[in-house]
Parts: structure tokens; C-alpha cells; sequence
């Protein structure tokens, strides 16, 4: 009787929210302003110009790699120890911790993909007010008096840390608890620096204030990127004025999110890029906990101080300032050198790592739904992809698979045999990703709470009771991944996912770990919960969803040492990529959304998380057919490609519309996986080299003030444009070609030739949207359409030579067994493919062996040399081959070199 009481309970608390969140959309007011939270205003309240903090240059400690210097808070008289470090590949960090801290700190660990590796500094010059270290070409200047640091690329100033004096370490503090009678002599405090309610929520907050904070000013920037993950533009926006709040970062779990906003979403990565035509500099604020960012940007100062400049003379220069704001832990700052965007990017990701090589077909199509609801559901999907000739490779499964939400469990009606439905899935070289959820339902004989609750796994109240939230089993709790003991425990579980001979083919979406708790302050965990080691919740929020996933990873890979393991995640941190993919969350099927979804995505890539995509289609609501045609188009173009529904919604799987939507999904569908030796190529060499897989235009093209702005075209490594189209009925599209006139883009459906002179309208209709090919590339192809893309493994390819203006191009293509760390033995291909005049040349570029029967069926020379009668190609197997051409309008076909992947050879043209 009880029970079915609670039950009753339960379910009409899930019945509300859904009834709440689903007639109202975003409810700003559950979330914080900064204005709303305690250590924001105070941070955010510190005057500028009026810095306490002095560095005792007296007390410098020199190093081969760093100096040390005593940092006094002149106003309390508190002392700090500040660090300057040189790193190598152009990089400094400045470290700052209180001397004899109350308790200690939170110092983050395990974020950073090892320790950096340190470079030689040099002192330059030494007196009490300044010292001058040297390191490579870099340079940085520590003044005493207030304390500043500037940094110096070529003798040019590039950044200035507390240039602005916002510089702040709160101290750790007893609470002041007044004598009776001296009330009134209290210094007036924030109202909420020893606790803090917001809405029917308390935060007892038992350290108090532990606020850092730093400004950096870089001067001569245009633009600044970076801060994901918000839903707003590429370049970020002055905040302040307008009221526009700063950029927030805390994880959470935001219903129904807004665009064109500085408010949270469900990943948080500090990193910063200040940007200009002549260099690029970076800065990563390694800080977990609750974040908010002010930027400045002087190009929307307001129109007063512009006439100010004017009357007086005065040239604006252009400069950013940024302020970083968090709630506790210590300074730990890490300055990218730059120069260019590019070293910028490989910087970053030297610091936090990069994505391992994923699995090929991972790249390819997924199709999702909340929820594909029996087994049967599942398997006539995938059939009617194959009666539509539609490719897919991988189906999801959202929480409707589980036993009443229990994760690691299936239920016995809908998914009574989840073998049998693998094979199925498997057989037609297809794959199934299921999802887990960190919240544990709190329900008697469930192996996992039981295990949690004997074990003592679960995150703690203030009060050192196991914490009990509501999510979507109703009352849960929630481990704590920070206890290594949990970490080896849930390790283990994926294991236990094993079904006969395909347990290898379970990948993982694991959702909701911000975490959301829906009953919670802001939809998520109180601050003042305790995990491992004592820690409140608040010191590490920002990476509990990325220890999660690091579980998911280290999971996988004990299930099978030998499959690369792939992981979706919702919440992300700095080093995220390392474990997951990630995606823009529960966006809405309109057109802003799928606007935003290449600034959105760029944003990730930039703060080294390439492997992100958008839900193809709109999460929330019904597209309209030619909405989601667009979807497809431009989802092509995303390293992550997964249509995704909410379970309200309409059936919109692409084959049930009419044949010539249809036609035009399945032409974009068969566009993904024409591209995908290309795709993969580019998560080798992200793997390798620790570029970004997708790219805004700044950054392949940094001396062009044009591009600066430009987030609705996109850049596939450095080889395709694509733009997307974001308004209904576009019958043309103003396209950004950058580069200047000996840059040559082809237009990819008919390798039409155009000039990178700027802006061109360019028409279109709903068959495509803009792709381009860049002058000066070579593209690798699979071309004939198959249902997976495991069935085309074997395929031959077609290689694409887009000339430049000087009738060359380079390209590479990377090959390998597509699923297994083998590559890391040297089990791979990675080949060099050039042309250059009237040569095609392939050569590897590594010593290494992959046995393949993979070959190249034709090459295509788009922008072709006129004139040429003859192909004769040249390699130690085949010898000397005539070879077949045949010019079409702008381009030449050589027809089946034949030549293995495996051999170097030579196609001379005559
Ligand atoms: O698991 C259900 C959904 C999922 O489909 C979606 O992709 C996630 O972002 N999940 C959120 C929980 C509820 C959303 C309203």
C-alpha cells in the first residue's frame, strides 16, 4: 500500500516538471544571475585601477624554469606565494595559493593530460620593482608595485595579467562573529558570504568567501573566442553593458535553452583566444568550480569614449580585457603564447590532451529517438534505412530501454532479448549505443544502490547523510566518481554489459551528469554537499560530469583493451575530448537553433573538443520538412552526426517523408559518407598534432579582419567550406570565400571555380547548401553508396585534386583497421598524396605496415590543366600502365589507376 502510494507520489512530481518545463520553456529565473550569487558580485564589484596586491620582489626565488615571489595583499596584509613557470611550446603558468591558508585550498588534479613539461627561463633583469624573464622569444615583465604581469611575443606586448588590478585571492577565514555591543563596528560584508539562499534553496557554505579572480587585458586584439559552452555567437560579446550578464560557467542541466546567451549550458571550458590580424594569444583558467567571465571588447565602447577619442586625438587601439570570476580553488593560469591560431590550438591541447582516433563508424550517421521502444522498433528502423537505400550505422537507446530507470538493467517486456537484437544490429555492420545516467534510483534489491549503499558510494550532505535527489527514477542518489573506490567499482560494470560475442559493440551515452538533479538549487547538486576526501561540491562541479566519462572510458577499455571505446557526454570540462563526444544538448527544431549549432560547435573545437555535434533535427518540437532537410545538410559537416527527438515529438525518420526529401537526405547522408576517409584522416591527425577537426575562418585565415566574425561557415581541417543555410526559402546565400585572388574555391556539386575575393552571392535551392573545395587540396573519397560504412571497408577510393594557382595540391589520407589500437604498433597508412606539374605522386609518410586490399579507383583534377592526352601511371607492382582520362567540363577523370594504397606510385600526365 505504501509503495503504491509513493509511486503516486512519483509520479506526479515527474508529471509536474514535465507539465512545467513543457508549456514554458526556458525558466530563466531557475537559474542564477550574477547579481544572485554572492562571490560574483563581490568579484565582480572590485573597483579596477586600485590593486592591493603587491609582489616582494625581495623575496624572489629564481629556478631554471620558473621564479617564485612572495604576493602581499596590502589592504589585509595576507600573504600569497605566486609562481611564474615557463612551459615548453611557448607557454607560461602563473600559479598563485595562499602561504598558510586556513584549510587548504581546492587544487584540481587528473585534468591536465600529465604534468606540462617545463622550458628553460631566463632572469633578463632584476630590481625591486620589476623583474624581466626571458624564455625562447617570449617574454614576461612581473611588476611589484601593483603587482602586473605582461607578456611579451617578439617584443610586442600581447597580455597583461591585472592590468586592470582585479586580481583576487579571498583568504581563507574564520567566520567574525561580533561582540555583544559592536555590532555596528562590523565591516558591512555581502549578505551572502557565509550563506546563501536562492529560491527555496540553502547553501550553507562552511569555508565561507574563497573567491579567486584575474583580469587579463590583450592588447591589440580584435576579437576573443572561446568559453564553451554557451548557445551565443563565436566571437564573444562585451558583457556589462546592455546588462548582458557575464559568460557563466557551471554545468547545468538548462530545459529549453535560449540562444544568443551568456547563460550556462552543460559544459564548461575556460579557455580563451584573443585574436588579431597580426597574432593570437591564449589564456586556459584552470578552475572547476562555478565561473563567470566579464569580457571588454573596445570595439563596443559606447559612443561617448569614441568621440572622446576622436576630439582628442587619441587612437582607439583595440584591445579585449576578460575577468575571470570563480568561487574558490587557486589561481592557476596558463598563457598561450600563440603567435598564430593554429599554435594557439596545439597549445591547449599539450595542456588538456586530445580525442584518441575513434572508431570510423562513429563518423558516420547515428540515429537516435527518445526512445526507439521494443526490439522490434530497432530492427524495423534499420530496415527501412536499407528498403530506402539510406545509410546508418549505429541506433541509441534512450532511458526507455532500462528496467524502470535503473541503469545497467534492461526492461524484461520491451528489450527482452538485447543479445539477439545486437546480433541483428551487428550483422549488417551496424552498432548500438545505449545510455547511462549517473543518478542511482534509490529502490531496495537494485544491485547498484545496494552495492552504493553498503559501500558507502555516494555523495554526502553537509550533514553526512547520503544525498537523495529526484531525477528521472524518481529519488536518487548520486556516486562519487571522485572516490577511487567507486571509480574501480563502476569500471567494472561495463563488463557486466557482455552478451555472448557483441558485448564489444555497446558504445555509451552517458547524459544528465552535470549532474541534473531536478529537485536541486538550479537543477543540480547542492554546493555544499561533501564528496571524497571532504571536498564540497562546489570546488569541483565543473568536472563531475568529466570524471564520469573518464569512468565510461577506463570501463570500456577493461571490457575490451582492444576496441576504441566511444562515449557520448552531455556535461564536458577542459579534457573532455580525451574520453567523449559531446553535443549541443536539447536544442529546438528551428532555425536559430540550427544556426547556432556551427558557432556552438566551433566554440568546442576551438577549447579542444573537435568531436561535437548538434541534434539533427531539433530536439524539442516538430521541424518543418524543409527545417530538416537544412538539419541534414549542414549536419553533414559536423564531426558528430546524430538525429535526436524528444519522445513527444512526431516519427521523423527520413525515410517516412515524400521521395524527394527523401532523395535530398539521402543525398546528404551519401555526402557524409562519401567524406569519411576524409573525416577520419582529420581525427588521426587531431590525435597526432592536436588540431582542431572543424575550424572557424580565423584561423586558417588570420590576417583577414573580414573573417572575424564569420560563424556560419565552417572549415573541415583546411580542405572544405561548408555554410550553413538557416533561413526558410533561401534562394541565394552571401558566401564568405576567403584568401584573396590566388586563392581558388570549386564549388563541390559542379566544380564551378571562384576566387577567394570575399563576399559572393551565390544561389541556391533546397538541394544543397554552399560546399566548397579549396584550391590547393587533395580530398580522399569512398564514393559508392553503401547501407554502413562498415560495408565499405574494402571500397575503392576517389581522390580529389582541387589545383591552387599554381596547378598544385597536397593532401594526406590516413588508413587503418578502423576499430582497434593496433594503429598505436604502427599497424596503419598514412600517405602523402601530391600534384604538381602534371605529377600525382603518393608516397607514406610513416614507416608503417597495414595490409589492406583497399585501391584507387580514379583520380579527379578539378580546375584541370587543358591539353593532356595521356595518364601513364608508375608503381613497383603494376609497373608502367596507360591510363583511361576523360575531360569533363571542369575537371579531367584518370580512370582506375588500380594501384593499391599500399604502394607509393606516379600518374605523369602528358
Ligand atoms: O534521456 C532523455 C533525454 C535525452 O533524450 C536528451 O538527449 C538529453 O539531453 N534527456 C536529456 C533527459 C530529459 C530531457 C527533457
Amino acid at each position: 500500500m505504501r509503495l503504491t502510494k509513493m509511486n503516486w507520489i512519483l509520479r506526479n512530481f515527474i508529471f509536474s516538471i514535465f507539465l512545467y518545463q513543457t508549456c514554458y520553456g526556458v525558466v530563466k529565473e531557475n537559474f542564477k544571475e550574477c547579481s544572485q550569487s554572492s562571490f560574483c558580485r563581490r568579484l565582480r564589484d572590485i573597483k579596477p585601477d586600485n590593486s592591493n596586491y603587491i609582489l616582494n620582489l625581495n623575496t624572489l626565488q629564481v629556478s631554471e624554469n620558473a621564479v617564485e615571489s612572495e604576493l602581499l595583499n596590502s589592504a589585509e596584509n595576507v600573504k600569497f606565494k605566486l609562481v611564474l613557470t615557463a612551459l615548453a611550446g611557448n607557454m607560461f603558468r602563473v600559479y598563485a595559493d595562499e602561504v598558510s591558508p586556513l584549510h587548504k585550498r581546492y587544487r584540481v588534479e587528473n585534468i591536465l593530460d600529465g604534468e606540462p613539461q617545463v622550458a628553460r627561463l631566463e632572469v633578463l633583469k632584476r630590481t625591486e620593482d620589476e623583474v624581466v624573464v626571458q624564455s625562447g622569444d617570449n617574454k614576461a615583465i612581473l611588476k611589484s608595485k601593483p603587482f602586473k604581469i605582461e607578456f611579451y611575443k617578439n617584443d610586442a606586448l600581447v597580455a597583461v595579467v591585472n592590468g586592470r588590478g582585479l586580481f583576487t585571492i579571498e583568504h581563507l577565514r574564520a567566520k567574525n562573529v561580533p561582540l555583544e555591543g559592536e555590532e555596528n563596528q562590523v565591516v558591512q560584508e555581502d549578505p551572502g558570504m557565509w550563506e546563501e539562499n536562492f529560491k527555496s534553496h540553502h547553501d550553507s557554505k562552511p569555508r565561507g568567501p574563497e573567491g579567486v579572480a584575474l583580469d587579463i587585458t590583450f592588447p591589440g586584439a580584435l576579437r576573443l573566442y572561446g568559453l564553451p559552452q554557451h548557445a551565443d555567437k563565436l566571437a564573444l560579446r562585451t558583457t556589462g553593458s546592455g546588462g548582458l550578464d557575464p559568460y557563466r560557467l557551471y554545468n547545468l542541466d538548462v530545459f529549453e535553452y535560449i540562444i544568443d546567451s551568456t547563460m550556462s549550458l552543460y559544459g564548461a571550458v575556460p579557455v580563451v583566444y584573443a585574436h588579431s590580424t597580426s597574432n593570437t594569444v591564449g589564456a586556459f583558467w584552470l578552475n572547476p568550480s562555478e565561473t563567470w567571465v566579464d569580457i571588454n571588447n573596445s570595439k563596443d565602447q559606447n559612443v561617448v569614449s569614441s568621440l572622446v577619442n576622436l576630439v582628442s586625438g587619441q587612437a582607439s587601439e583595440s584591445r579585449v580585457d576578460v575577468h575571470f570570476m570563480s568561487e574558490s580553488g587557486v589561481v592557476d593560469l596558463f598563457i598561450l603564447m600563440g603567435p598564430m591560431p593554429k599554435d594557439c590550438a596545439k597549445q591547449y591541447t599539450q595542456l588538456t590532451g586530445v580525442a584518441p582516433l575513434p572508431q570510423y563508424y562513429t563518423l558516420a550517421y547515428h540515429q537516435c529517438r527518445w526512445n526507439y521502444i521494443t526490439e522490434d522498433d530497432v530492427t524495423s528502423v534499420v530496415k527501412n534505412f536499407d528498403e530506402h537505400d539510406m545509410p546508418v550505422d549505429t541506433m541509441w537507446l534512450d532511458i526507455e530501454y532500462t528496467d524502470g530507470k535503473k541503469y545497467f538493467t534492461w526492461d524484461p517486456i520491451k528489450f527482452p532479448h538485447p543479445d539477439q537484437m545486437l546480433m541483428n544490429l551487428t550483422s549488417t555492420g551496424r552498432h548500438l549505443v545505449i545510455i547511462i545516467d549517473p543518478h542511482v534510483k534509490r529502490e531496495g534489491g537494485y544491485f547498484l544502490h545496494e552495492d552504493a549503499l553498503s559501500n558507502d558510494y555516494y555523495v554526502k550532505t553537509k550533514d553526512g547523510n547520503v544525498y537523495e535527489g529526484w531525477c528521472w527514477p524518481g529519488s536518487s542518489s548520486y556516486p562519487d566518481f571522485f572516490n577511487p573506490s567507486v571509480f574501480n567499482y563502476y569500471k567494472g560494470l561495463y563488463s557486466k554489459l557482455k552478451y555472448d560475442n557483441v558485448n564489444n559493440d555497446i558504445m555509451i551515452w552517458n547524459d544528465m551528469n552535470e549532474p541534473s538533479v531536478f529537485n536541486g538549487p538550479e537543477i543540480t547538486m547542492p554546493k555544499d554537499c561533501v564528496h571524497h576526501g571532504g571536498w564540497e561540491h562546489r570546488h569541483l562541479h565543473n568536472m563531475y560530469g568529466m570524471v564520469y566519462t573518464a569512468i565510461t572510458y577506463e570501463g570500456l577499455l577493461q571490457r575490451n583493451p582492444n576496441k576504441r571505446p566511444f562515449i557520448l557526454s552531455r556535461a564536458h570540462f577542459a579534457g573532455t575530448q580525451r574520453y567523449a563526444a559531446i553535443w549541443t544538448g536539447d536544442n529546438m527544431a528551428d532555425w536559430h537553433h540550427l544556426a547556432i549549432s556551427y558557432p556552438m560547435c566551433l566554440s568546442e573545437a576551438l577549447g579542444g573538443i573537435s568531436f561535437c555535434g548538434a541534434d539533427v533535427g531539433g530536439f524539442f518540437n516538430n521541424p518543418e520538412v524543409e527545417l530538416l532537410q537544412r538539419w541534414y545538410q549542414a549536419g553533414v559537416w559536423l564531426p558528430f552526426f546524430r538525429a535526436h527527438a524528444h519522445i513527444d515529438t512526431r516519427r521523423r525518420e527520413p525515410y517516412l517523408f515524400a521521395e524527394d526529401v527523401r532523395h535530398r537526405i539521402r543525398s546528404a547522408l551519401r555526402l557524409r559518407y562519401a567524406h569519411l576517409p576524409l573525416w577520419y584522416t582529420l581525427f588521426y591527425e587531431h590525435e597526432k598534432f592536436g588540431e582542431p577537426v572543424i575550424r572557424p575562418l580565423f584561423y586558417a585565415f588570420p590576417k583577414d579582419p573580414e573573417v572575424v566574425d564569420i560563424d556560419n561557415q565552417l572549415l573541415v581541417g583546411d580542405s572544405v567550406l561548408a555554410q550553413v543555410i538557416s533561413e526558410p526559402g533561401a534562394t541565394s546565400a552571401k558566401v564568405y570565400l576567403p584568401g584573396g585572388s590566388s586563392q581558388y574555391w570549386y564549388d563541390i556539386r559542379d566544380s564551378r571555380k571562384y576566387v577567394g575575393d570575399g563576399y559572393t552571392s551565390l544561389s541556391v535551392n533546397l538541394d544543397s547548401i554552399p560546399l566548397f573545395y579549396r584550391g590547393g587540396s587533395i580530398i580522399s573519397r569512398k564514393d559508392r553508396p553503401r547501407r554502413s560504412s562498415t560495408l565499405m571497408h574494402r571500397d575503392p577510393y576517389t581522390l580529389i585534386v582541387a589545383l591552387d594557382s599554381n596547378n598544385s595540391a597536397k593532401g594526406t589520407l590516413y588508413i587503418d583497421d578502423n576499430e582497434s589500437f593496433e594503429y598505436r604498433k604502427k599497424k596503419y597508412l598514412y600517405i602523402q598524396f601530391e600534384y604538381k606539374d602534371k605529377v600525382f605522386t603518393s608516397r607514406m609518410i610513416d614507416n608503417t605496415d597495414y595490409e589492406t586490399l583497399e585501391w584507387i579507383e580514379r583520380v579527379i583534377i578539378v580546375g584541370a590543366p587543358l591539353g593532356v592526352e595521356k595518364a601513364v601511371l608508375t608503381s613497383k607492382s603494376l609497373g608502367t600502365v596507360n591510363l583511361e582520362t576523360h575531360y569533363g567540363e571542369d575537371t579531367l577523370t584518370i580512370r582506375k589507376p588500380g594501384v593499391s594504397v599500399r604502394e607509393s606510385f606516379t600518374i605523369n600526365l602528358i
